[in-house]
C-alpha cells in the first residue's frame, strides 16, 4: 500500500489511492508494481564504520515470527546490508534435527525488510480515527504522549480499562515488546489480560474433557514406522508445523499410507497423500461417527482397550445418576434417538460416500496402530471443540491412545515443552481475564461481559477498555473476525480513548491507531528464536544491520515511557536488548543444568543448540501403568462419555461429542439465502498477514477464490472472473479460481489477506474477515473464523 509523505510531514494513504492500490492488486495477478521501486532493490550502505568492515559475512539466524516453523537461514551480510538470503547447506544437515530450510517465506525475507513502504518515524494521527492519516513526530513527543495517557487513563478509569491485543509476529521470538509492554502495565497496576488462543483454543479446552489434560501430541519421530496417517484438516505443507514434513517424508518413504480428510485439495493432498476425501466443512463429527458405526458393528473395536481404560463405551460403563442409552453405542446405534449412524446416514450430511466412509473406518481400525493426526483448520469453527473430541474417540475405540506410533489427538507439542525462560516475569495484579473473543462487548459496554460469556477471575468488569496497545499484530481491524463490525467500535472515539500500535507497515488495523510506531524488523536487534511445539532447539537471531530512518523496536520505547512513569529501574533492571537476550541465556542455563545450553557468548559462535528430548509418546505411562497414573479426569479413565459435559446441557457441547449440525453450517436454514460455505487456509506465502506487501511473494500465490467447476457454472463464472462474496456482514470481491480443487458447496479463500474496503465499503482485498462471524464456541467461549455461508456472483 503506497503511503505519500509532504513536505509537512503528514503521511497520508488518501482513500482513492487505497483503491487503486487494491484495484491494481486485483486486476494484476503479479506484483504490485509500486513495491518494486529502486528502493527496495539498492537499500544504502550503512554509514557506521562498523559497518563497512562488515564484507561478506553469512550468518546463521533466523526470523521470530508465528510461521510454524523455525528455519535456518542464512543471511549475507556485506557493508550492513542484506544482500542476499540463502538457507542451511546440505553439508551442514544435522540428523538429530528436522530439516530446517527456508521456505519461501524465509527466502523472501529481504523484500519484507527492505520494503519502500515500511514506517519510518513515530506518527500521531491527525484525521478522524481509521481515515489514514498521520504526522510525524519525535519520539520524545511519542513517548509522552503514552505516559500521559496511562496516566490520564488508569487514574480516571483504573488500570482494568487498558488492554493488549493479539500480536503473534514476535510470538516466535524469547523476548518482544508484546512480552515487555505487559511487564510495564504489571508494574503500574496491571491490566486487562485476554486467554483463548485463536489458533488452537477449542482443541485445548475439549480435550482434557477426554484425557484430563489438554491433550499434546507425541513427537514425530515416534511415527517413523506407523503404517497408516490420516491427516484430518492438516496441511503441514504450507503450514510448516513443527516441521512434521521433514518426519512425513521418511515415512512415505517407509511406505506410511496417508489419507488426507480435507474440503480442499490442499498442497499436502498434492504432495503426500495416497487418498483424498474431501468433505463439507463442520460435517467432521458426522464422518467420524459412522466410522465409529462401522467400527464397531464389524467389531473392529480394541475391546480390552476399552474395558481396562475407558468410561462410557456401552450401557454396562456409564457414570453413575445417567439414564439409559446415553452410551457411545447407544447413540451410534440409534437406541435412544431411533436413528443408526450408518454411512449412509453421513453420507447426504458429508458429501462422503458410504463406502469410501466404510474403506476408510476398516483401515483405520486394522492398522496397527494407527494416527489420527488433527490439523486446526477444522476446530477454528463453531462446532470445533466436537470436532477435537470426536477425534479421541475414535483413537481411544481402537486402542491409539498412548502406544508408539498411535496419535491420542490435539497437537499441541511434545508435552509444551518451553526451553527458555521468561523476561515479563511480573505478576499481574487483575484478576479478571476475558475472552479474546470479549474484547469488542468490553469496549463497547463491559458490563455485558458475563462468566456465561467468557469472563474469568471476576463477576463483572468494572470499566470498558479504554486504552489498547497491538504491538506486532494486524488483529484490530483484518485478523479479528467480523472486521466491519470492529471498525465501526473502533472508529467510535468515545469508545476506546487511545491505541498505541508498532508495526513495519501501515496494515489495516494499523490505520486505526492513534501514535503508530515503526519497529525494527527481526534484522534489526537480538533475539532468540523459538521452535513451534515439536521442535527441541533454539537458534540465535542477531541484529543483522543497525535500523534506518527512526524505527526502534518496541523495547528501547517502552523503556523511556517507564521513565517516564518513573518505573524504569525496575522494567529494565538496567539491561538493553541484547543484555535481555543475555540474561535470558543465564536464566535458563541455570534453570536446566543438564541441558548444556552455551551461554551467550557460545550461542554466538554455536548459533543453535538442541535441547535433550527423548522420543514421547502422549500418555504412554497412563497406558503402562493406569494404577499409579490414572487419567486426569474425574473418573480416572478416558471419558468417552463425559459427565460433566452432560451436566452442562448444552446441546451443542454434548457429552459424547457427536454431529449436530452447526449454526452457518450446511444444513442452516440460512443456506436458502446464502448457499455456500466459506472457509479459509493458510497459505505458503504469509504468516497470516504478515509479509502481506512482500511483491515476492505476491507472485507466489494471488488472492482468488476457488470455487468448484459446478458452482461457477451454475452462477455463470469462468475462470478469472471478478466475483462478489457476500453475506449480511461484508463483501469482498476478488477474481475467481475455478478449480476442482474444492468440493461443491465450499468456497475458499487464502486467510490474511489485508482488509482493502473501496468508497462504498466494499472489500477489494479479498479478506474473508468481511465476512466471518464473532460467534462464539460454547465451552471455550473461542472463535469459529472458519464458520460462515455466503452467496457468489459473477461481479
Ligand atoms: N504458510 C503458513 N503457515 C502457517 C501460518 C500461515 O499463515 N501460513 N500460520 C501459522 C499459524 S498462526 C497457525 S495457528 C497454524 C494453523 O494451522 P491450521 O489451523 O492447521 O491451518 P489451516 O490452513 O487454517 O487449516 C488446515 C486445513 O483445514 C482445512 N479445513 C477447514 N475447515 C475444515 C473442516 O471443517 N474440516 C476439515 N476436515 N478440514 C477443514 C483447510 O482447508 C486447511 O487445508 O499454521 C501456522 N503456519
Ligand atoms: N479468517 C481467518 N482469520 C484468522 C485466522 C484464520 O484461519 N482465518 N487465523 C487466526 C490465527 S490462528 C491467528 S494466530 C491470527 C494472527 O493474527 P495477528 O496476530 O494479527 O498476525 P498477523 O496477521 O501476522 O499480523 C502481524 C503484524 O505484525 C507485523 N510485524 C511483523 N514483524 C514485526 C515486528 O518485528 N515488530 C512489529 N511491531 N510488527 C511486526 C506484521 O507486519 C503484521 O502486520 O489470525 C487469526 N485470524
Ligand atoms: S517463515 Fe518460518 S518456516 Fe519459513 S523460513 Fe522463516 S522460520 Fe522457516
Ligand atoms: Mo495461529
Amino acid at each position: 500500500m503506497p503511503i505519500m509523505e509532504d513536505e509537512s510531514g503528514i503521511t497520508t494513504v488518501s482513500r482513492r489511492r487505497f483503491i487503486q492500490a487494491s484495484a491494481a492488486l486485483a486486476a494484476v495477478p503479479l506484483v504490485v508494481p509500486q513495491f518494486v521501486s529502486a528502493a527496495t532493490e539498492t537499500p544504502t550502505p550503512s554509514a557506521s564504520p562498523a559497518a563497512a568492515q562488515d564484507t561478506g559475512r553469512v550468518v546463521p539466524t533466523c526470523s521470530t515470527f508465528d510461521c510454524g516453523g523455525k528455519c535456518d537461514i542464512r543471511a549475507h551480510v556485506d557493508q550492513g546490508i542484506v544482500t542476499r538470503i540463502t538457507t542451511l547447506p546440505d553439508g551442514e544437515l544435522d540428523e538429530a534435527m528436522p530439516i530446517m530450510r527456508a521456505c519461501i517465506r524465509g527466502r523472501g525475507y529481504r523484500k519484507f525488510v527492505y520494503h519502500p513502504d515500511r514506517l519510518k518515524y513515530p506518527m500521531k494521527r491527525v484525521g478522524k480515527r481509521g481515515e489514514g492519516k498521520f504526522e510525524k513526530i519525535s519520539w520524545d513527543e511519542a513517548t509522552t504522549l503514552i505516559a500521559d495517557n496511562l496516566k490520564r487513563i488508569t487514574a480516571k478509569y483504573g488500570p482494568a480499562s487498558r488492554y493488549v491485543h493479539v500480536g503473534t509476529a514476535v510470538s516466535g521470538g524469547t523476548f518482544s515488546g508484546d512480552k515487555m509492554v505487559r511487564r510495564l502495565l504489571n508494574l503500574t497496576g496491571g491490566y486487562l489480560e485476554y486467554y483463548h488462543s485463536v489458533s488452537m483454543g477449542n482443541t485445548a479446552a475439549a480435550t482434557p474433557y477426554t484425557y484430563g489434560t489438554p491433550a499434546t501430541g507425541s513427537s514425530l519421530d515416534t511415527l517413523l514406522e506407523t503404517p497408516l496417517v490420516i491427516l484430518w484438516g492438516h496441511n503441514t505443507n504450507e503450514t510448516i508445523f513443527g516441521h512434521a514434513n521433514h518426519y512425513f517424508q521418511q515415512m512415505k518413504r517407509n511406505g506410511t499410507r496417508f489419507i488426507v480428510i480435507d474440503p480442499r485439495y490442499s498442497d499436502t493432498v498434492a504432495s503426500l497423500a495416497d487418498q483424498w476425501i474431501p468433505l463439507l466443512p463442520t460435517t467432521d463429527n458426522a464422518l467420524m461417527d459412522a466410522m465409529m458405526y462401522v467400527i464397531i458393528t464389524e467389531d473392529l473395536h480394541d475391546k480390552d482397550f476399552i474395558a481396562r481404560y475407558t468410561l462410557g463405551f456401552d450401557e454396562a460403563s456409564m457414570p453413575e445418576g445417567v439414564p439409559a442409552n446415553e452410551s457411545l453405542v447407544a447413540y451410534l446405534t440409534g437406541a435412544k434417538d431411533g436413528v443408526a449412524k450408518t454411512p449412509e446416514w453421513a453420507e447426504p450430511i458429508t458429501k462422503v460416500p458410504a463406502n469410501t466412509i466404510r474403506q476408510l473406518a476398516r483401515e483405520y481400525a486394522t492398522a496397527k496402530p494407527a494416527a489420527l493426526i488433527q490439523g486446526w483448520g477444522p476446530q477454528r469453527h463453531i462446532c470445533g471443540e466436537r470436532t477435537a473430541r470426536g477425534s479421541t474417540l475414535l483413537a481411544t475405540i481402537t486402542g491409539n491412545v498412548g502406544k508408539k506410533g498411535s496419535w491420542a489427538a490435539g497437537y499441541g507439542g511434545i508435552g509444551n515443552r518451553k526451553f527458555m525462560s521468561e523476561p515479563e516475569s511480573i505478576e499481574n495484579p487483575i484478576a479478571a481475564k476475558i475472552s479474546v473473543m470479549n474484547w469488542m462487548q468490553a469496549a463497547e459496554d463491559a458490563s455485558k461481559v458475563t462468566p456465561e460469556q467468557g469472563l474469568k477471575g471476576a463477576d463483572k468488569l468494572d470499566t470498558n477498555i479504554r486504552m489498547l496497545f497491538t504491538l506486532a499484530g494486524n488483529y484490530l481491524a483484518n485478523q479479528n473476525p467480523d472486521i466491519n463490525k470492529a471498525a465501526k467500535l473502533l472508529e467510535d472515539e468515545s469508545k476506546i480513548e487511545f491505541i498505541v500500535a508498532s508495526d513495519l507497515y501501515l496494515t489495516p488495523s494499523a490505520r486505526y491507531a492513534d501514535l503508530l510506531l515503526p519497529e525494527t524488523s527481526f534484522m534489526e536487534r537480538w533475539n532468540i528464536g523459538e521452535t513451534w511445539g515439536t521442535g527441541n532447539y533454539v537458534i540465535l537471531s542477531e541484529k543483522l544491520v543497525e535500523p534506518e530512518f527512526e524505527r526502534r523496536s518496541d523495547y528501547e520505547w517502552l523503556r523511556e515511557v517507564a521513565a517516564k512513569l518513573g518505573v524504569e529501574q525496575a522494567f529494565s533492571e538496567g539491561r538493553d536488548e541484547k543484555q535481555w537476550i543475555e540474561h535470558i541465556v543465564e536464566t535458563t542455563r541455570a534453570a536446566m543444568p543438564a541441558e548444556n545450553m552455551p551461554s551467550f557468548a557460545q550461542l554466538q559462535v554455536q548459533r543453535r543448540h538442541l535441547f535433550k528430548s527423548e522420543p514421547y509418546v502422549a500418555f504412554a505411562d497412563n497406558i503402562r501403568d493406569p494404577q499409579n497414573n490414572p487419567f486426569k479426569t474425574p473418573s480416572g479413565k478416558i471419558e468417552i462419555f463425559s459427565k460433566r459435559l452432560y451436566d452442562m446441557n448444552n446441546p451443542e457441547i454434548p457429552a459424547l461429542s457427536h454431529y449436530v449440525p452447526a449454526h452457518e453450517g450446511p444444513q442452516d436454514a440460512l443456506t436458502g439465502k446464502y448457499p455456500l460455505q466459506l472457509i479459509t487456509w493458510k497459505g505458503k506465502n504469509r504468516a497470516n498477514s504478515t509479509q502481506y506487501a512482500n511483491p515476492w511473494l505476491q507472485e507466489a500465490q494471488t488472492q482468488k477464490l476457488w470455487i468448484n467447476p459446478q458452482d461457477a457454472a451454475r452462477r455463470g463464472i469462468a475462470q478469472g472472473d471478478n466475483v462478489r462474496i457476500h453475506n449480511d456482514r461484508g463483501i469482498s470481491m476478488v477474481p475467481a479460481e475455478v478449480t476442482p480443487r474444492i468440493i461443491p458447496g465450499v468456497v475458499a479463500l487464502q486467510a490474511g489477506a489485508w482488509w482493502q474496503p473501496d468508497a462504498s465499503g466494499v472489500d477489494r482485498g479479498g479478506c474473508a474477515n468481511v465476512l466471518s462471524s464473532t460467534r462464539i464456541t460454547p465451552l471455550a467461549k473461542g472463535n469459529s473464523h472458519q464458520t460462515m455461508l455466503v452467496e457468489v456472483e459473477k461481479a
